[in-house]
């Protein structure tokens, strides 16, 4: 069982093992094992606040996916020594599968989807319908969550270092998107149709992100019908649950919704 926090490490049921009883072999005695504690073999390094970690934990919820999370956070120096030398690039998250290192929330996405498969399956079997879901992955990560990062990031520059015209693209990259998507999602329940995909796991934190960076205009009707959507879906229901006490952390200023 995972517990809220991520925690991974829980205790199994008592077992009862039958072994033979010595004095009378012909019977078997009940023997009772304490309980083990089973370590998982799946750590995530991530913060919950993140939006490409949201990514990630949303798939790790849908199918129950038990894992240790390895909270990325200055007061825990054992563990950003640990993920800066898994990837010296250091974006997040990083999955650790025993002695194998899984960057890229995509990846990880389909990793586990490959490994660790459950009842919710994000990537379709059919190699055309996995096509679609892929290039709506790609259309949340390049195309919405990019040049919300850009917006944030620059607020974080001093004054004389910020890049006026590269915001300003962004803002104007956000509204394209938005009307492309807007169309693009008449009729549609979920980003690649009717199942829910790898593609709303990258939906889901990018939208939740990009309004509070680029308000959607109430024009995008579709596209604020869908992020309600996904805000209504308990695995991300969870993780953005998980993320509240981090909202002081946004560096535009949380607003007091959602
Ligand atoms: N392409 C990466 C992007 C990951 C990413 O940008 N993560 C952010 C957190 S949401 C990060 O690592 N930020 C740290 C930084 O920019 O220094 C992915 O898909 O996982």
């Amino acid at each position: 069982m995972l517990a809220p926090c991520g925690v991974s490490i829980f205790t199994a049921p008592v077992r009862r093992v039958w072994t033979p009883c010595p004095e009378r072999p012909d019977r078997v005695a009940a023997r009772v094992e304490p309980p083990k504690v089973i370590t998982m073999s799946l750590k995530l390094y991530a913060h919950p606040f993140s939006s490409y970690c949201q990514k990630a934990l949303i798939a790790l919820y849908e199918n129950g996916t038990p894992f240790e999370f390895r909270m990325l956070a200055h007061d825990n120096p054992q563990i950003m020594a640990e993920f800066a030398e898994l990837w010296p690039i250091k974006r997040f998250p990083v999955l650790v599968d025993g002695g194998h290192t899984v960057m890229e929330a995509s990846i990880i996405i389909e990793y586990l989807g490959l490994h660790y498969p459950g009842p919710v399956a994000l990537l379709p079997a059919d190699a055309r319908a996995a096509l679609e879901v892929r290039g709506m992955d790609r259309f949340f990560d390049n195309y919405i969550s990019t040049p919300q990062q850009k917006v944030v990031f620059d607020s974080l520059r001093p004054e004389a270092e910020r890049d006026k015209r590269g915001v300003a693209e962004a803002r104007a990259m956000l509204d394209t998107a938005y009307a492309w998507l807007d169309r693009t999602m008449a009729g549609r329940e979920w980003a690649a149709g009717g199942t829910f995909s790898l593609a709303d796991c990258a939906a889901a934190p990018a939208l939740f992100y990009a309004d509070w960076t680029h308000p959607i205009d109430a024009r995008f009707a579709q596209v604020r019908a869908y992020r309600e959507r996904l805000l209504a879906r308990p695995s991300f229901a969870r993780a953005v649950d998980e993320a509240r006490p981090y909202r002081p952390l946004f560096p535009l200023g949380a607003p007091d919704r959602d």
